[in-house]
């Protein structure tokens, strides 16, 4: 645990958050290990947004720090064949955050998995357009705002009505996504990190042909 980091990263201490990240990667910490620091020091951002102690330069901050550090880290996006299968995401419509999502893609693809990004602000239509080009067995739908989980619902529920549910899972993830949203949602699973994503998958696409 790196309380310095997740310390270093609330404080939007970028020196402090690159001189620790550092260190961590000379003492071989593993890399989604420094990501999860970040991600800690990213939430407390939030809330000191939310209790207006930061405005929404400290936010747009908070991002230019993360990408800087996750640079830093790299070892991420060593590229392995794609032995897994496709695997398409987005970030769901009115939703323009894209860190975890990308965080995601780079962790899929190198842990052998095609992953088609559909960037951010992803319309329902784009993912149906997605599912029947790539037919792929599981997508991943992010979201860092609670004012679109009626989105992905919504999103969620036009797949399925589509004919379009039947082999495929659907994942979500982002920041204040949780048991209740997937119920919500209609999801089949929540992950909370990359390396549950993985995990999952790869559970699921094991054994699939490509
Ligand atoms: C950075 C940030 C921004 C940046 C985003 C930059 C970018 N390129 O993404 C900017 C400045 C653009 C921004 C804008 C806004 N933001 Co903002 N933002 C954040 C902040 C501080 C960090 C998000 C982040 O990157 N975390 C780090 C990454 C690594 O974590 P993560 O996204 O959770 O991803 C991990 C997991 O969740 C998971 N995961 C993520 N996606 C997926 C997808 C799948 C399929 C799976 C399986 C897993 C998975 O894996 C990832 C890796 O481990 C959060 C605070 C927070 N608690 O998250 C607020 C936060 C999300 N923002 C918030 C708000 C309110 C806004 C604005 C509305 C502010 C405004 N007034 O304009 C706008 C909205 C713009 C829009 N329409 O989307 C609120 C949302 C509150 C709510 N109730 O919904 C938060 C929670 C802050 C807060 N506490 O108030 N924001």
């Amino acid at each position: 645990m790196s309380k310095k980091l997740v310390d270093a990263m609330a404080n939007l201490d970028e020196d402090m958050v690159l001189s620790e990240v550092k260190r961590l990667k000379e003492v071989g910490t593993a890399p989604l290990e420094i990501i999860g620091y970040l991600q800690e020091g990213m939430s407390i951002v939030g809330k000191k947004f939310e209790e207006k102690e930061y405005f929404l330069s400290e936010l747009i901050m908070s991002a230019e720090v993360f990408n800087e550090a996750s640079q830093l880290i790299g070892g991420l996006d060593q590229s392995t064949d794609s032995k897994y299968g496709k695997f398409v995401i987005g970030t769901i419509y009115d939703d323009i955050h894209d860190i975890g999502k990308n965080i995601v893609s780079t962790v899929m693809r190198s842990n052998g998995f095609e992953v088609i990004d559909l960037g951010v602000d992803v319309p329902t239509s784009k993912y149906i357009e997605a599912i029947k080009k790539y037919k792929p067995k599981v997508i991943g739908i992010s979201c860092l705002l609670t004012t679109c989980f009626n989105n992905i619902r919504e999103c969620i529920k036009t797949i399925e009505d589509a004919g379009l549910r039947k082999d495929l899972k659907i994942l979500i993830g982002g920041g204040p996504v949780d048991e209740a949203t997937g119920k919500y949602a209609n999801a089949d699973m929540v992950c909370k990190d990359a390396q549950q994503t993985v995990d999952f998958c790869k559970e699921i696409m094991g054994g699939a042909a490509k």
